[in-house]
C-alpha cells in the first residue's frame, strides 16, 4: 500500500489514474489535487500511454473538494483561496482531461460528486458500477460549478436537467444516469474491474491519432457554426491522414485483415 493520493501506472497502453484517499471517498485536497493535475499532464504527454483511465480507491470514484481542508481556509479567512484553487487545480484538470489526444474512460466505482462528477463529465465514455451514481453537490454548499460541469451537463442531458440537477442535488444512482446519458454502460459491481479493463485495453489497441483527432473536433464544433466546424474538420482528416496507422488500416482493409494500429 502506498500513501500517494494519485496513483498511476502505464501498462500495456493503458495509463490507470487512480484517486487513492479512499478513507476520505478521493475528497480533492491541495496534494490530491496538485498530483492529479501534474499526473495528468505527464500521462497526456507520453506515448506509451494510449488510453486513460481515472477511477477511485474504495467505495467512492471522488466527491469533489474536500470540504474539511477547505472550512478550515474559509475560516482562516482565505476565501480568496477559493478562487485560486479554480485556476490553479480544477481548470487545468478539466483543460487536460478535455484536450488530451487520446481517449480517456471514466471508471466509476462508486459515487462522483460536485467536482469528482464533473470530471466524469469531462471523459469520453463513463463505465458505472452499479453502486456509482452522480451528486450535483455543489447548490448544497452554496456555490456554483466548476471544473467544467456549465459546458458538459447541458450537453449531456439538455440544459433544462442541467439546471435541475444543479439547483436540487441528490444522487441519481446508475441505472438513471444510464437513461439520461450520464452513463455509457452500467456493469454490476462484481464484473466492473473486468469490463473497464476489457474496453481500455480495446481503446488503447485503437487509432489514438483519430480519437484525439475525433475528441477535438467534437469540442471544438459545440462553439462555431458549420463552415468553421468544416475546416476544423479538414484540417484534423488532413493530420490523420498523414499517419502510419491511416495508411496500414486501408492497406488492411483492401487485403481483408485487421489493421494493427500503433497509435502514430
Ligand atoms: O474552493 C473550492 O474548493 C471550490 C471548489 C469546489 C469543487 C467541489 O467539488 S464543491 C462540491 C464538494 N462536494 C460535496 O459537497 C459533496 C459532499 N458529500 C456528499 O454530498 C455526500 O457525502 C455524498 C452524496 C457524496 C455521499 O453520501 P454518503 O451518504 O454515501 O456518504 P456520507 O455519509 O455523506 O459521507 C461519508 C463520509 O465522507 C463523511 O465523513 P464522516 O462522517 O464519516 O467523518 C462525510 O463527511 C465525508 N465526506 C463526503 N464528502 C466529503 C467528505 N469529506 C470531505 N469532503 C467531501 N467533499
Amino acid at each position: 500500500m502506498t500513501s500517494d493520493p494519485v496513483l498511476i501506472t502505464v501498462d500495456a497502453g493503458v495509463a490507470t489514474v487512480r484517486l487513492n484517499r479512499p478513507e476520505a471517498m478521493n475528497a480533492l485536497d491541495t496534494a490530491t489535487k496538485v498530483a492529479l493535475r501534474d499526473g495528468l499532464v505527464e500521462v497526456a504527454a507520453d506515448p506509451a500511454a494510449r488510453a486513460v483511465v481515472l477511477t477511485g480507491s474504495g467505495r467512492a470514484f471522488c466527491v469533489g473538494q474536500d470540504l474539511k481542508e477547505h472550512v478550515q481556509g474559509l475560516k482562516g479567512g482565505d476565501v480568496a483561496g477559493l478562487k485560486s484553487t479554480v485556476d490553479e487545480h480544477y481548470n487545468p484538470i478539466a483543460r487536460i482531461l478535455h484536450t488530451m489526444d487520446k481517449p480517456v474512460l471514466a471508471a466509476l466505482n462508486g459515487v462522483a460528486a460536485g467536482a469528482g462528477a464533473s470530471m466524469a463529465f469531462l471523459a469520453d465514455i463513463r463505465i458505472l458500477s452499479d453502486a456509482a451514481g452522480y451528486n450535483l453537490a455543489f447548490a448544497g454548499i452554496a456555490l456554483s460549478c466548476d471544473t467544467g460541469s456549465s459546458w458538459t451537463l447541458p450537453r449531456l442531458v439538455g440544459p433544462a436537467k442541467a439546471i435541475e440537477l444543479l439547483f436540487r442535488p441528490r444522487t441519481v444512482k446508475a441505472a438513471e444516469a444510464l437513461e439520461l446519458g450520464l452513463a455509457t454502460e452500467v456493469v454490476p459491481a462484481a464484473d466492473f474491474d473486468d469490463r473497464v479493463a476489457a474496453l481500455a485495453a480495446e481503446l488503447a489497441a485503437g487509432p489514438t491519432l483519430a480519437y484525439g483527432a475525433m475528441r477535438r473536433a467534437v469540442g471544438h464544433s459545440a462553439g462555431v457554426g458549420l463552415a468553421e466546424a468544416l475546416e476544423f474538420e479538414s484540417e484534423l482528416m488532413g493530420r490523420t491522414g498523414e499517419s502510419a496507422d491511416h495508411l496500414a488500416a486501408v492497406d488492411a482493409f483492401l487485403a481483408k485483415q485487421q489493421p494493427t494500429f500503433t497509435g502514430s
